[in-house]
């Protein structure tokens, strides 16, 4: 996991991983810092009688009464970095009040924070799954606005090297992404498509896609520096 790597390669890093997932189970890593001490979604569910969306929408909002919490538990640590592992759903997180309140409030003075917005590997091969992806990637950065954005390929040992190199070649080279829509994509999924690649050929390239594998620790010291380089002075703590 990203924490124990970045504290593996650089032992003058103390890093925390803080969990807003109220809904998860089970976790492949344990949170130092957990929302799920103060909210858990089935205790959402059975005290308002929600069904595990509704109680999901409800457990986001709750959220923000426990930011003092941890902000709390995070001086506790006082660390140089915090990862912050979120709920999948996006319209949970980034496009309700909670989680730009929370990214904006979560620390104080010279805190340098940072948005990884993962591509799926399982959900970018075609261009049209691509570009649904681009579509939410692009609206994340939109809620969270002056945020800087990392779009990471996330998974990436399910795809083969070509594989990988298309769909980074589709993130800086909207021209390719057009040119494989023409090729693959046909009726009203080409049309809207190429269309939303032309705006976003408009619009000039979002970042870099950064292929990454936590399963084979693949891309890790590239998304290492990556993320060093946007927090680029080594005094300021980083969120
Ligand atoms: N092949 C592969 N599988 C991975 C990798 N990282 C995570 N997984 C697996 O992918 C599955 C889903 O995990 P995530 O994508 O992290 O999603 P999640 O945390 O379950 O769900 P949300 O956070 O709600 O989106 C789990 O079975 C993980 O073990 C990776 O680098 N490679
Ligand atoms: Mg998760």
């Amino acid at each position: 996991m990203l924490r124990d790597y970045v504290t593996e390669r650089d032992p003058e890093i103390s890093a925390i991983t803080l969990n807003l997932d109220p809904g998860v189970k089970v976790m492949p890593y344990t949170p130092d810092i957990d929302i799920r001490d103060y909210l858990v979604l089935e205790e959402v569910m059975t005290k308002y009688g929600l069904g595990p969306n509704g109680a999901m929408i409800l457990a986001s909002d709750l959220m923000v009464n426990f930011l003092d919490d941890l902000k709390y538990e995070i001086d506790e640590y006082n660390p140089d970095w915090v990862f912050v592992d979120t709920a999948g759903q996006l319209e949970l997180f980034a496009f309700r009040e909670t989680g730009p309140l929370i990214a904006s409030s979560l620390g104080f003075g010279s805190i340098q924070r940072a948005v990884s917005f993962l591509f799926d590997s399982n959900l970018v091969l075609r261009p049209n799954g691509f570009i649904s992806t681009l579509l939410l990637a692009a609206s994340v950065q939109f809620r969270f606005r002056n945020i800087p954005q990392i779009n990471v390929l996330s998974k990436a040992d399910l795809l083969s090297e070509d594989q990988i190199e298309m769909v980074v070649n589709w993130s800086q080279d909207f021209k390719a992404l057009e040119d494989s829509t023409n090729e693959r994509e046909s009726g009203l999924i080409r049309e809207l498509s190429m269309l939303i690649s032309e705006v976003f050929s408009q619009l000039g390239s979002t970042s870099e896609l950064i292929s990454c594998s936590i399963k084979e620790k693949d891309g890790l010291d590239y998304l290492f520096a990556y993320l060093q380089r946007i927090f680029d002075s080594d005094k300021s703590k980083f969120y």
